[in-house]
């Protein structure tokens, strides 16, 4: 009798084990940058904040590099439910949305402050626009202040005539055709590839990118413009998210927070440091050129025009919030 009842036990709890087992869930979350990144390793810990706060329950578990989907891809990936979790620099989308890029505009916001106020000011039309295409916001984080990179110095835009430009998103393919340039695409998991072949020579991106790619392997400058700080946004599926029950639902919101806090924080934390880094590997690290500024401050106002007169109401009131801030 005692046997058959220890046996019946057992089997519940084993039944019980089994049935947290299977509720529990693993979620891939795909991102473009290396591992050592720190908008990666500031996903690496909101995964972890997921995983305790939901007692193990969902499990997000990140694939940095583009290994899994290559940043061109992750945003489709996660609308169409391919991956559940991901994250983009929403603002190579804007193609789809022209508010998508809205952090991208040169010149619009470019101190870590401005940017955070511009982002705040998008934010909820943003959130719809995701929310329309099956997307759940979940957090964003910007990139330090984007300068250019160069082979050779620059004193002008005319000095870049000829050269090979890598563009990241439609706002920096827009400034190489302002210039004259012809712009390639490349994902940063190519650019040091593309560098060391010339496939591009010259590129505005973050201290942080030319790191990551170590840029001095190729170029030898880097004007430190601050002409924006565009942003990654983690977004989830929006099916998945709303099968998940209200308190994993609510640790990924959580959880989100404060990762756009820290992944802010670090970004900040760290930029001179990547400066630093340019620096110590041998790259001439110097503000523009009165003339290279200003040329480049004309194409951010024909942007901002053109931004403007896409988006209509919804981006006039945006950059109206902003500047009344
Ligand atoms: N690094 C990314 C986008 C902005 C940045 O600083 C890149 O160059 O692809």
């Amino acid at each position: 009798m005692k046997t058959t009842m220890l046996t019946a036990s057992t089997l519940a709890l084993t039944l019980a084990l089994g049935a947290a087992a299977a509720s529990a869930e693993t979620w891939d979350m795909p991102v473009a940058y290396p591992a050592s990144n720190f908008h990666t390793e500031n996903a690496v810990e909101f995964a972890a904040c997921v995983g305790e706060r939901t007692g193990g329950e969902l499990e997000v578990v990140v694939h940095p590099n583009g290994a899994l989907f290559s940043g061109t891809d992750i945003k489709r990936a996660v609308q169409t439910g391919q991956a559940p979790i991901g994250e983009r620099l929403l603002s190579a989308h804007e193609n789809e949305n022209k508010l998508f890029g809205i952090d991208a505009v040169p010149f619009l916001a470019t101190s870590f402050e401005a940017s955070d106020k511009l982002w705040n000011a998008a934010r909820p039309k943003l959130e719809e626009a995701l929310a329309a295409q099956d997307l759940v916001y979940l957090y964003a984080a910007p990139w330090p202040p984007q300068g250019l990179y160069t082979k050779k110095p620059v004193e002008s835009v005319a000095d870049l005539q000829g050269v090979k430009f890598r563009a990241y998103n439609a706002a920096t393919s827009r400034i190489a055709e302002l210039a004259g340039l012809i712009p390639v695409q490349i994902e940063a998991a190519e650019l040091s590839q593309a560098l060391a072949t010339g496939v591009a020579e010259s590129f505005i991106s973050s201290g942080s990118t030319g790191v990551d790619s170590k840029v001095w392997e190729s170029l030898t400058h880097w004007y430190d413009v601050q002409a924006w700080l565009p942003r990654n946004v983690v977004f989830a599926n929006k099916s998945a998210f709303e099968a998940l029950d209200d308190a994993t639902r609510a640790a990924l919101t959580e959880c989100g927070d404060e990762a756009a806090a820290r992944g802010t924080a670090a970004a900040m934390a760290m930029a001179d440091d990547m400066i630093a880094e340019l620096r110590a590997n041998g790259m001439t690290v110097e503000p523009p050129s009165d003339q290279l500024r200003a040329e480049l401050e004309g194409f951010g106002q024909t942007m901002t025009d053109e931004f403007l007169a896409e988006t209509g109401a919804d981006g006039q009131a945006i950059i109206d919030a902003y500047r009344a801030e």
